[in-house]
């Protein structure tokens, strides 16, 4: 029987690592990647298996040598780390596999640093490579070829996860897109029929979270929505549990914008206590969303974009969004476009990125016959910051200005609390309604809940106000929350406040790293 451990590499800092603002939420890391317990859960019994989190805590690689197999996962992102990791393994002779997102799109890239390539799902070829290395006779590659039936995926071991050094838990319901953007390698990899998960595992995952300690999850799909008709069965289920639970969870998702045009949908979710939606919504440049054939953000159908955001925050939910500079069809005045719709969307938190060309996806095909691929290692040198793709209409330099520009001004205090406090002192938007309706039916649990989030925006905002050295963002802070605390009053919007300005302070100092890099090279691809 094998001692196995399985390691996460560390992140580079990047918007959603949250890294400038976990110290001031009591944690270590935003959340923990799902992969690390699924593979434990999905190990045979017998086997010893050690989960390593490098965001979390250091690898012991004295430990690693003396295991049997190590397994390394990783994304796009943290492939520099994934070799560095392996690289020393290597030297230490230890017997090495590796999985996960970016080596299914790139194995070459990772060629003679590991023993055996894991490609795809490992549902069904990580048990299989255990029995087969358990009898002398395994293979140096496992790609599955049939995709995963989600109903058969077993609860992850979360046990086996520092869960207290993270601010939320993941959870997954279902895999898959029906969409085909063409930069997206989510559907190259997980396919276009979404696969979803019974409410009875579902369920049987939230319970997990909740004895972990957790009192938010990130709900990890790719598209929650890809199969409106399952999830709503799967959503009916998660309210109930909540009723019977007493809303114990809350949760966030990503979904595609045609969830505006299902009232039905948004109400399940809001009720199930979904507060924030991340929402592809990439670019306002209808030329580029044709382009890239994002064809559901341009259906007119039932309004505008902004239209959409607009509907799915006065369902209550939050719509974080997706931001991408660099489609063909883009020219210098698209960066002053993508600013006035995430300030008129009232979108507080946009994850900017320049288009990157991820191995596989149709648009790397294009852009591969096209010549525009720029060397990898540029990319590759600017962490989650760079891009890999030669744009059509302006300079890679014009492109990186625009994008650090688009950056600064999206993340300056003023703009970035314009907009929060545009949908937050909005009365009609209102978070966690269900939950707050059913907390004044329970009195008790309203005064603990209620207590707990006041108790958590007062920790945060000590911590702001101590740890924070410049004066001018701590009176700023100070003023906003207390603005926000005398208007709104609900302890869940003080808390989710604060929580904001402790995110205001993480885009602020990597904006102000962002710009002290030197801009990326020129070079094209031999
Ligand atoms: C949820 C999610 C997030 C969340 C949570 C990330 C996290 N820390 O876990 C958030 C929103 C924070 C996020 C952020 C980012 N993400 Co993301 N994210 C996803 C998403 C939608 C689901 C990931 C997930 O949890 N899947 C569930 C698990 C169970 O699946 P899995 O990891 O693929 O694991 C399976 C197999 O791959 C395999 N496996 C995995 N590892 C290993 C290891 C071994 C040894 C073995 C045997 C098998 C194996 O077994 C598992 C079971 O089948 C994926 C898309 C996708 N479907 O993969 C993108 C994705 C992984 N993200 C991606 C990117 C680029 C990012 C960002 C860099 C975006 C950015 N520019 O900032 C950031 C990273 C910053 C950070 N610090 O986290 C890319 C990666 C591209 C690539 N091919 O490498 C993906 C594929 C989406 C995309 N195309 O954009 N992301
Ligand atoms: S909607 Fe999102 S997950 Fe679906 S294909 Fe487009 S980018 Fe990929």
């Amino acid at each position: 029987m094998a001692d196995i451990v399985l390691i996460n590499p560390r992140f580079d800092i990047s918007y959603w690592g949250l890294e400038h603002a976990v110290p001031f939420l009591g944690v270590k890391t935003a959340m923990p990647v799902a992969n690390l317990p699924l593979l434990a859960a999905l190990t045979p019994p017998g086997h010893n298996v050690t989960l390593v989190d490098e965001n979390v805590e250091p690898i012991d690689f004295a430990r690693c040598a003396r295991a049997d197999i190590v397994g390394v996962t990783g994304m796009n992102v943290q492939r520099q780390r994934m070799k560095e990791i392996l690289g020393e393994l290597k030297r230490r002779g230890v017997f090495t596999v590796v999985g996960g997102p970016w080596v299914t799109v790139r194995e070459e890239d990772l060629a003679g640093l590991a023993d055996v390539f894991f490609i795809g799902e490992a549902e069904q070829t990580w048990p299989r490579f255990l029995g087969e290395w358990s009898e002398g006779r395994h293979q140096t590659r496992y790609e599955q070829t049939e995709r995963t039936d989600m109903t058969t995926v077993p609860r992850p071991r979360l046990d086996l996860l520092r869960m207290k050094d993270y601010a939320f838990a993941s959870v997954q319901f279902s895999r898959g897109c029906p969409f085909e953007c063409e930069f997206c390698d989510i559907i190259v990899t997980f396919g276009r029929r979404p696969r979803i998960k019974s409410s009875t595992q579902v369920l049987a995952e939230l319970e997990g979270i909740v004895a972990a300690g957790k009192g938010f999850a990130f709900i990890v799909d790719d598209n929650l929505i890809g199969n409106k008709k399952a999830i709503k069965e799967v959503l009916r289920e998660v309210i109930a549990w909540q009723r019977r639970r007493g809303y114990r969870l809350m949760f966030a998702t990503e979904a595609s914008i045609d969830l505006a045009d299902d009232p039905e949908l948004m109400s399940l979710m809001v009720e199930a206590n979904i507060s924030s939606v991340f929402v592809g919504i990439e670019t306002p440049n209808e030329a580029a969303l044709r382009e890239t054939k994002k064809l559901q953000n341009l259906r007119r159908r039932g309004g505008s974009m902004l239209d959409k955001v607009h509907r799915i925050q006065e369902a209550g939910m939050e719509v974080w969004s997706g931001v991408i500079v660099g489609f063909d069809n883009d020219d210098a005045s698209v960066f002053s476009l993508q600013s006035r719709f995430v300030r008129e969307a009232r979108i507080v938190s946009a994850m900017v990125n320049m288009l990157v060309a991820i191995p596989r996806t149709p648009l790397y095909k294009r852009l591969e016959r096209e010549g525009r691929l720029a060397f990898e290692e540029d990319a590759e040198n600017c962490g989650g910051f760079g891009t890999n793709v030669v744009p059509l209409r302006i300079s890679r330099e014009t492109l990186y200005e625009g994008y650090t520009g688009l950056m600064r001004e999206l993340y300056a205090t003023e703009a970035y609390f314009e907009r929060l406090d545009a949908l937050y002192l909005d009365p009609r938007f209102r978070l966690t309604q269900p939950r707050t309706r059913y907390l004044r039916r329970h009195p008790l649990r309203w005064l603990a809940f209620n207590a707990r989030l006041l108790v958590e925006a007062v920790a945060i905002f000590v911590m702001l106000m101590r740890g924070i050295p410049d004066r001018e963002l701590r009176r700023e802070y100070r003023r906003r929350l207390l603005r926000l605390a005398w208007r709104r009053r609900a302890p869940q919007m003080i808390q989710t406040y604060a929580v904001k300005c402790a995110m205001h302070y993480h885009a602020h100092c990597m904006v102000r790293e962002l710009l002290a890099r030197p801009a990326f090279p020129t070079r094209l691809a031999a």
